[in-house]
């Protein structure tokens, strides 16, 4: 028989009146929070020198248009005769679902210092700040037009030639810098605990990638009945649960560098010659591999997607193919340029410099450095796989695959991804490199995988 479905706050271990209360706590705003509509925000921003002077002219003739889409968060576009502006707000709950799922303002303070420290370590990769107010849980920030969310660029098939290039700069950066390699101790402890206070972003992540997917959950849906045995396959998969467990302590303990704590193609915008990334407020201090992971998922799943939105068999073969490139030139853009910061730039505590200083204490740390190189892309792979497993069976789905509207053709391409990911989870050591994943992909595209119903 199968089991009852769980219910959302009922993850094990967590107590149910206590989260109540937390919850309830959540919806009461500080004293001059309000939710902007674009009215209120037109009177708002015209008080605000550092925006008001950018957008010029009347703020009566400001054009100003909501158009969040995503799960969380209100996003404005506000247009003056000089410029524009992108501002993002919190509401005091998840967007998606309601007020039946509050969610911390606080997300807004994390968003923020995360944003200010990826500035200085990866300058031109993120929208320019431009206000910040707390009480509002509010960003204002340059509007980035033309640029679109890689997401869509990707489904409508367009090549990105910089990608590659600037996210692995991205990552390697930011997460370098923030790491025991770059700062002293007390650095490093310091941004602990200034991202400590991060946890319901956290528990997200906790209970939607690493819990849930892998039982009867409420919040769980797949595409039934297509997919249903490669679902239940997944339930009662117990090498799995373990894998995806290691991995949730490790996310949960190990805290090796900020991350973005949310780096998926929807947290990009581009366009062929600039690369953005935006809304790291999932940030924390957690293991590298998580956000390298995200990026390599996500490039996966959108590899897989492509059968459902070429016109015609093989059309998107071209495309397959630079999805492939992209994916592999990220990874070793990355590991490529986070070693050399490491041999050029290692001012922090770790690995202390006189311990390596004779000719044989140098060639242990360039084998040591190799070997944590290997480590993270382990950790890389293992974070990839269940970051594709929570988009095809967890609550919050890729539009990748949601926009493939023949469901036998969805459900396949989704067992496809969901093969990979499960042996990049559970035999990850079977991948010596990232053209060994790639490879696979390719391998997997062409298998035909049974469906239910
Ligand atoms: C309920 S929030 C779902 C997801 O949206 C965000 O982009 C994060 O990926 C989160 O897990
Ligand atoms: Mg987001």
């Amino acid at each position: 028989m199968a089991p009852e479905p769980v219910s959302f706050g009922k993850t094990a271990g967590s107590q149910e009146p206590e989260r109540e209360e937390r919850m309830t706590a959540l919806l009461k705003v500080p004293p001059g929070y309000r939710a902007h509509d674009p009215e209120s925000l037109r009177v708002y921003l015209a008080g605000v020198p550092a925006v008001a002077e950018r957008l010029g002219g009347d703020p009566a003739a400001w054009r100003i248009e909501e158009v969040g889409d995503g799960n969380l968060n209100l996003v404005f576009k506000v247009r003056g005769p000089k410029a524009g502006a992108a501002v993002k707000q919190a509401l005091p709950y998840l967007r998606l679902v309601g007020e039946g799922w509050p969610l911390p303002l606080e997300r807004a303070h994390y968003e923020h210092m995360a944003l200010t420290h990826e500035a200085r370590h990866a300058p031109g990769l993120t929208p320019e700040i431009y206000h910040y107010d707390a009480t509002l849980a509010l960003i204002a920030m340059e509007l980035l037009e033309p640029h679109i969310i890689m997401r869509h660029g990707m489904i409508a098939g367009t090549v990105y030639p910089k990608f590659a290039e600037d996210l692995s700069t991205f990552a390697a950066r930011t997460l370098f810098f923030t790491s025991d390699l770059a700062l002293s101790a007390a650095e490093k402890k310091a941004m602990i605990a200034a991202f400590a206070g991060n946890t319901e972003l956290c528990k997200i992540t906790e209970d939607l990638i690493f819990t849930e997917p892998y039982m009867v959950a409420e919040r769980n849906r797949w595409t039934s009945p297509f997919l249903d045995p490669h679902a239940e396959a997944i339930r009662e998969d117990g090498d799995l649960k373990v894998a995806v467990s290691r991995l949730k302590a490790k996310f949960m303990g190990l805290a090796e560098a900020m991350l973005h704590g949310d780096l998926h193609t929807g947290s990009i915008m581009l366009t062929v010659e600039d690369t953005r990334v935006i809304d790291p407020e999932f940030a924390f201090m957690g293991p590298m591999g998580f956000d390298t992971g995200a990026v390599i998922a996500n490039l996966l799943i959108n590899y897989f997607s492509q059968a459902g939105h070429e016109d015609g068999p093989g059309e998107r073969d071209a495309y397959r193919r630079w999805v492939l490139e992209a994916t592999a030139g990220f990874w070793n853009g990355f590991s490529a340029k986070f070693l050399k910061l490491w041999e050029k730039e290692a001012t922090g505590d770790a690995y202390p410099a006189p311990l390596f200083a004779s000719p044989e204490g140098r060639l242990r740390l360039a084998g040591e450095r190799q070997a944590w190189m290997l480590r993270l892309f382990a950790d890389t792979l293992g974070f990839a796989g269940a970051k594709m497993v929570r988009r095809i069976l967890g609550l919050a789905h890729n539009i990748d695959l949601e926009k493939i509207a023949d469901e036998r053709v969805r459900a396949s391409a989704e067992a496809r991804a969901l093969k990979l990911a499960r042996d990049m989870m559970v035999n990850t050591a079977a991948y010596p490199s990232i053209e060994a994943v790639t490879a696979q992909a390719e391998r997997l595209n062409a298998w035909e995988p049974k469906l239910g119903g």
